[in-house]
């Protein structure tokens, strides 16, 4: 090899770790190789103040966080993206499920001020035995409303078209059913909503001008300042978008919505939660690294290796810390601490440990005192749990045994925590 070619690959390797691109980086899974780490205090303000109440908590210690999630992991939200949404009803199906449930498929519209408009597809199952209003589960699915069951009437999500591969099985009718136990959730009462993702933000940075991005003016991914927001910031102000309309639905309770969500979109429905204080449940299913699990650990899934592989999930910022999780003056303990006193739940999965299963389990249990602050339960043990031993606080933990997914087990877990949470009434 020549001198000019090492310098060259030297230089494109140093500018590709300064910028957080690292897609290369060192992965540990081995739970000996954890080196000790350090949490910031919850509870300690950056100027060394201790958070006593729940007041200094809203007042100081919350807008704190939150500001410093915004400007060095999601970006910020912007106040007024200036976008106008309507809705329209496509259609209604009121023996859907085997007369289960009525189905209504929604269509968003999306104005910009730059005049461009852009659709996104809503699903809607609310249980027909249900008197009075129901509780509602809001979850994006991947690859197409079409894809969460094998009923007929279900239309293809738009996105199909840009994001469907050429011989792909994906996106295909019913595909993704096993993850979508819908049959549960409404014979337990519950209303579940879906959207594809990609409707709101095609997870591709050469593709995002497709979606919200292109209503908003001057918005590049490739030239962001160092705290614009980046896709999740977008899926989660779409979660908010979907809970506008929900609440104008008659049969919904507005003081009853969940938001779940599995993976990158764990990740989302986290920093969604965190910012939306209608989600009164906030559901992080295998969410991993940059959602529940904890970056100090450096398990599975790192800075480096998720800034590399997708450089437009979050603001430029975060790169700052890929391989340098240990000079964060954060971690996302507090993330899940900014969602009390409303209640957040942390699942994982035995085999995932790309998402750091212990990691979103110590997450979940250092988020415990935001919560006592309000005269509320945390997890109680710093020990995680075996598999199949939901712990349901007002924190929510389980793992359970197989892989990277979303199962009905999963599901299970989840209604009992919201029963819990919503004290489900008798006519339900
Ligand atoms: C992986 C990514 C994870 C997780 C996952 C998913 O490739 O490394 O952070 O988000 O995708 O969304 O399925």
């Amino acid at each position: 090899m020549n001198k000019k070619y090492i310098s060259l690959s030297l230089a494109l390797v140093m500018s590709a770790t300064m910028s957080g691109q690292n897609k290369n980086a060192p992965v540990n899974e081995d739970e000996s190789k954890v080196q000790a780490f350090e949490l910031p205090d919850l509870l300690t303000c950056t100027g060394g103040e201790r958070v006593e109440t729940a007041k200094q908590w809203e007042k100081k210690r919350r807008p704190e966080l939150l500001k410093l999630f915004s400007q060095q992991e999601y970006g910020v939200t912007p106040r007024q993206t200036g976008i106008k949404v309507k809705h329209e009803l496509v259609s209604s199906n009121p023996k859907a499920m085997n007369g289960l449930a009525t189905e209504k498929q929604v269509r968003f519209t999306f104005t910009g001020k730059n005049k461009q408009t852009h659709q996104a597809l809503l699903l809607l199952y609310i249980p027909n035995h249900a008197k009075g209003r129901v509780p509602v589960i809001v979850s994006y699915n991947f690859h197409g409303n079409q894809t969460t069951t094998f009923e007929e009437d279900v239309l293809f999500s738009p996105s199909r078209d840009l994001m469907k591969k050429a011989g792909s099985d994906n996106w295909v009718r019913g595909e993704q059913a096993s993850r979508w136990s819908y049959e549960l959730a409404l014979q337990r009462g519950y209303a579940v909503a879906t959207m594809n993702y990609h409707d709101i933000c095609p997870d591709s940075p050469a593709l995002m001008e497709h979606g919200i991005p292109s209503l908003l003016p001057n918005y590049n991914v490739e030239s962001r300042e160092a705290n614009e927001w980046g896709a999740i910031g977008i899926w989660a102000w779409g979660y908010s978008r979907i809970a506008d309309y929900l609440v104008k639905e008659k049969q919904i309770d507005k003081d009853c919505m969940v938001v779940l969500g599995h993976s990158r979109l764990g990740k989302t429905a986290l920093w969604a939660g965190v910012q939306d204080k209608r989600f009164k449940v906030v559901i992080s299913n295998d969410s991993g690294c940059g959602g529940a699990a904890l970056s100090k650990r450096v398990f599975g899934e790192n800075i480096a290796r998720i800034t590399g592989n997708f450089p437009h999930w979050f603001c430029p910022a975060f790169n700052a810390y890929s391989e340098n999780e240990a000079s964060m003056p954060f971690d996302q303990h507090e993330l899940l601490a900014l969602v009390a006193p409303r209640h957040v739940y942390v699942a994982s999965a035995e085999d995932d440990s790309w998402a750091d299963p212990k990691g979103e389990y110590l997450s979940a249990y250092y988020a415990g005192p935001a919560y006592q602050l309000y005269d509320m339960q945390g997890l109680p043990s710093a020990t995680q749990p075996a598999v199949h031993q939901p712990q349901h606080y007002d924190v929510g933990y389980h793992i359970r045994s197989g892989k990277h997914d979303v199962t009905a087990y999963d599901w299970q877990c989840y209604l009992d925590f919201c029963d819990k949470v919503f004290q489900t009434k008798s006519d339900r």
